[in-house]
This record gives structure tokens, C-alpha cells and sequence, in this order.
């Protein structure tokens, strides 16, 4: 299953294209049309949907009858996700590798090929986003609260992921 949720990343996150496929507005796509780009059975989709651990896929009904998916973040490809702004809590986490944190300290954090910086809103998982690709750890503070008293909008995602723009070296603790 993590071999299907990962193709599923790329289709529906990165590289729609290569597959066939095009992201409507919100970044859906009928799932029945994903089940038969991929080749897969509709029942292994929706055990990756409902097992995923970090939730990273919705499907919905829509008006019209149609069921589709989408990845709730974590694009590289233009989406506008339709996400509506929302107040963050005072502090936010960010983990990364400790090679990273001059480059940070220096001009704050970048979104890079994603569509918006991702920060957590608790240590313990800053820290497991962090150790991904492996080598020591930093959790960074970020001044949230500040950040939206002086204008900066955040998104919280459907799988709870708190997206911003960027965050400048100021707000980094
Ligand atoms: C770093 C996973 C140098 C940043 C996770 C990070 C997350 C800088 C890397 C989601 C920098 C980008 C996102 C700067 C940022 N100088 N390095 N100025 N600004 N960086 O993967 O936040 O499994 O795009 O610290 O759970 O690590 O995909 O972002 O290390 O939610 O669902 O540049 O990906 O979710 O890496 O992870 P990423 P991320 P999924």
C-alpha cells in the first residue's frame, strides 16, 4: 500500500500529466478516472485513503454525483486549494536537518518546490517531519502569532498540516 500511496502522491501532488490526468479546481480529480490512470482497483484506493498515516488523501461527493480525490497539500504543481485563512496558534514547529539552519537563520524559511512552507503544531511531529532524509535534527519555533498580527495568512490543510507562505528569519526562535 505504501507503493500505491506514493504513486498516488506523484499523481495527484506532482505529476498529473505524466499519467494522464488533470487536476480540476481544488486540485480533485474523479477518483474513478485515477483507478483506471493508475490501473489499480477502486477498493485499493480507498483502503490507502482510509489507512494513510498522515491522511494524506479526501475524497468527496460532489453535486453532481461524482466522487473525487485529492492530496490535501503537499503539491509542487499550481493549486489553489481553496483554503480559507485562519488563525494559528502562538507557536508552530518546523524540523530540518541542521545543515539547513544557517541557510534558515539567514533568509527564513522557503517553500521551495512545494506550494507553501509546512510547520506542525507539535514538537514531536516537527521532529519525525525533520528526520526523513536522515542526520540531526532541529526543531525550530515559529512565531505564529506574530506572524498573522503583522499580516502573514496560514492555511491549516484537512490533515491538519498549518501552510504559510514563507517565514522570515525574525519570527524563528
Ligand atoms: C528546508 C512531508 C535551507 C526545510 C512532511 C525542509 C511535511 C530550507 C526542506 C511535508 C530553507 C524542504 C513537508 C532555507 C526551508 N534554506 N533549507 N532558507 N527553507 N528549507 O520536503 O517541511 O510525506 O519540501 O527545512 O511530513 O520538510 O510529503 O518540506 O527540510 O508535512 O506527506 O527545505 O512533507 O509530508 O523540504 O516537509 P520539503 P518539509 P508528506
Amino acid at each position: 500500500m505504501v507503493k500505491l500511496s506514493k504513486r498516488m502522491s506523484k499523481a495527484l501532488r506532482h505529476d498529473p500529466g505524466r499519467i494522464g490526468l488533470t487536476l480540476e479546481p481544488g486540485g480533485w480529480v474523479p477518483v474513478a478516472d485515477l483507478v483506471a490512470a493508475l490501473g489499480v482497483e477502486r477498493a485499493d484506493v480507498d483502503t490507502v485513503v482510509e489507512n494513510n498515516d498522515k491522511k494524506r488523501f479526501s475524497i468527496v461527493r460532489g453535486p453532481d454525483g461524482v466522487e473525487r480525490i485529492r492530496a490535501s497539500q503537499g503539491h509542487s504543481v499550481p493549486v489553489e486549494l481553496g483554503l480559507v485563512p485562519v488563525e494559528p496558534p502562538e507557536r508552530l514547529y518546523h524540523g530540518t536537518n541542521a545543515a539547513a539552519v544557517p541557510s534558515i537563520r539567514d533568509t527564513g524559511l522557503n517553500r521551495g518546490g512545494r506550494h507553501d512552507v509546512h510547520l506542525s503544531t507539535d514538537e514531536p511531529t516537527a521532529r519525525r517531519v525533520g528526520a526523513r532524509r536522515g542526520g540531526p535534527v532541529v526543531i525550530l519555533e515559529v512565531d505564529a502569532g506574530a506572524m498573522a498580527r503583522d499580516g502573514h495568512e496560514f492555511y491549516r490543510s484537512d490533515n491538519g498540516v498549518w501552510l504559510t507562505a514563507e517565514v522570515p528569519p525574525q519570527y524563528i526562535n
